[in-house]
């Protein structure tokens, strides 16, 4: 498969009009082959020393630029060029041609951020076996099949958070449903899977989870997904969609029906996507974490083992000047945790853009 330059972003996010041109190309190529690619370079210098191939889930998610945002701005001090491409819906091997390009392009190293845990491994590992690095980005594969991953915030805690925080904006006991990602996501599943154990050892006990549905990190799938539940369950006090994508489209259903405000709406969102449900008061609260801290870290970690300053495994410790607390440790499985969830509710949300 070829890959075409199709986008470039500046330090904003924002596609230049450079590239602009080459879109109908890359339409063309869509429809030829029914995958989409994005295609994001920093360049470094002329020659760059390190190729990047950051493969996020799926396309058109802004979640993902933030992380891409984070490899950029570590990749201009690397000597590093970061190519980003994606397939256009988050399915369990769609990603699996842009590693194989990858491959064949012998690139320095594959971060990737798995639409499932097991499907890609065998892929993962050819990369591997052909000398590239490979790294997980906020969500994981089985250990085996990758060098180290770098996950937003310590999983074992989150799903136990998102049934607290369901708590918090229900204000009291009732119904509740998740309004998932994939029902592969790894990230995703580990959170739910993490609540359950929560729920099944009497936390939260005034609240009953009555479905888990998947929008599959698509918006329209999303947003019929919490019509769905609205409509199943009218005694549903909340939603709580741990995907961005979900939230964003459960929001602005919320925000045009006459439940507003009778069922309420949280989980994981970006300030940006969700600020205007803050502000007309369909959202009390929700959450998330810097997404661009997970971009700048791999970046470096993956100069770090091009040059064996570092061996990923567990204990191992490495710094970053001027990334987080500097200085970073693997915890089991080389797994290295980003940072905690922050609250964004009407009285902060201003401070935050991304
Ligand atoms: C979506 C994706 C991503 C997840 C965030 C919270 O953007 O599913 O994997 O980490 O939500």
């Amino acid at each position: 498969m070829k890959f075409i330059s199709a986008r470039t972003w500046n330090e904003e996010g924002k596609m230049t009009k450079s590239r602009k041109a080459l879109i109908p190309v890359l339409s063309l190529s869509l429809i030829l082959t029914g995958i989409s690619a994005a295609f994001m370079t920093t360049s470094a210098s002329a020659a760059p020393k390190y190729k990047v191939t950051y493969i996020p889930k799926n396309l058109g998610n802004p979640y993902f630029d933030a992380i891409v945002g984070g490899f950029n701005k570590a990749a201009k001090k690397l000597n590093m060029t970061v190519k980003v491409v994606a397939p256009a819906q988050a399915g369990a091997t769609d990603q699996i041609p842009f590693i194989e390009a990858a491959i064949q392009q012998r690139v320095t190293a594959i971060a990737i951020s798995p639409n499932d845990a097991n499907a890609l491994c065998p892929t993962l590992k050819r990369a591997m076996r052909a000398g590239i690095i490979v790294l997980t980005v906020n969500g994981d594969t089985n250990a085996s099949c990758r060098q180290a991953s770098i996950t937003p915030t310590d999983f074992s805690v989150l799903g136990k958070y998102l049934v607290d925080q369901t708590a918090k904006v229900m204000g009291g006991p009732g119904d509740w449903a998740f309004l998932s990602a994939t029902s592969t996501a790894p990230d995703q599943n580990a959170w739910l899977a993490g609540a359950k154990t929560y729920i099944d050892g009497g936390g939260q006990p005034g609240l009953k989870l009555v479905a888990t549905v998947y929008g599959d990190d698509a918006p329209e799938k999303s947003a019929t997904e919490a019509s769905a539940l609205l409509a199943k369950y009218p005694n549903l006090k909340a939603i709580n969609a741990p995907t961005t994508v979900g939230i964003a489209a459960a929001a602005q259903v919320l925000s045009t029906s006459p439940l507003k405000g009778k069922v309420q709406v949280t989980g994981l969102g970006t300030p940006n996507q969700m600020r205007q449900y803050i502000k007309d008061g369909t959202v009390k609260s929700f959450s998330l974490w810097d997404p661009g801290l997970q971009g700048q870290i791999a970046a470096n970690l993956i100069v770090s083992i091009k040059t064996k300053k570092v061996t990923p495994k567990e204990g191992v410790k490495f710094n970053i000047k001027g990334v987080g607390p500097e200085s970073w440790t693997m915890g089991k499985g080389a797994l290295i945790i980003a940072g905690p969830p922050q609250e964004f509710d009407a009285k902060n949300i201003d401070k935050f853009n991304f």
